[in-house]
């Protein structure tokens, strides 16, 4: 299966479809332990997914049976260390693939992955989201050159904004998604001061 996965990539990359059907943010994880943090989860933990999908993003899980949304993420689990080939493979393809910026959370135990794809990926932005606190300086600490954009630990949904933000300086639609979201969270605010002021 993981030879299939590769080969499906790299065929993808070799396709040469119409961005508005290929996926525009890539999500990945170095283990199947990050999604809680990556996507958000039943808990009540906001994560990358929340973010995107209160900004109109649809996941996508197929190049050829896309959804009708303009907007979509893809979100694949890769592994620096189980999957080094794939990781290669997902980095290398990711901007023929169509995919214009890649949030990448790794950590529980290394945090490899965000470094590793943002240098194979390059010049195509990384955002990484260290899985843990401990993992911070290792996510941001990339060598003079070597970039990579990072959130605090944990905070994928700070990423998400983050990379909508890159892609709003192409498309106007999403800037006004952008600040309807910031409108939301600023009368949330000023709902919860006047609540203390009743
Ligand atoms: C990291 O170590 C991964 O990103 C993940 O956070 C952790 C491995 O988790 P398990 O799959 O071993 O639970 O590389």
């Amino acid at each position: 299966p993981l030879d299939a996965l590769d080969a499906d990539l790299r065929a993808e990359a070799d396709r040469d479809r119409d961005p508005a059907v290929t996926p525009d943010i890539g999500i990945i994880m170095g283990s199947d332990s990050d999604l809680d943090v990556m996507a958000g989860s039943e808990t009540g933990r906001e994560g990358a997914y929340d973010a995107l999908t209160a900004l109109g993003f649809a996941e996508q899980t197929s190049y050829s049976d896309p959804p009708a949304d303009r907007f979509t993420f893809e979100t694949f689990v890769v592994s620096a260390h189980r999957t080094p080939g794939l990781m290669y493979t997902y980095a290398e393809t990711a901007a023929d693939r169509g995919i214009d910026v890649i949030i990448a959370g790794a950590g529980g135990k290394s945090a490899d992955l965000p470094n590793m794809t943002a240098s194979i990926a390059y010049p195509l932005p990384v955002i990484g989201v260290p899985v843990q606190e401990k993992s911070l300086p290792s996510v941001i600490g990339m060598p003079q050159g070597a970039p990579i954009v990072a959130v605090d630990a944990g905070k994928s949904y700070n990423a998400a904004l983050s990379a909508v933000q890159i892609l709003a300086r192409q498309h106007d639609g999403l800037r006004d998604r952008l600040e309807a979201l910031h409108a939301d969270r600023q009368a949330d605010v000023a709902r919860v001061s006047r609540r203390l002021h009743e």
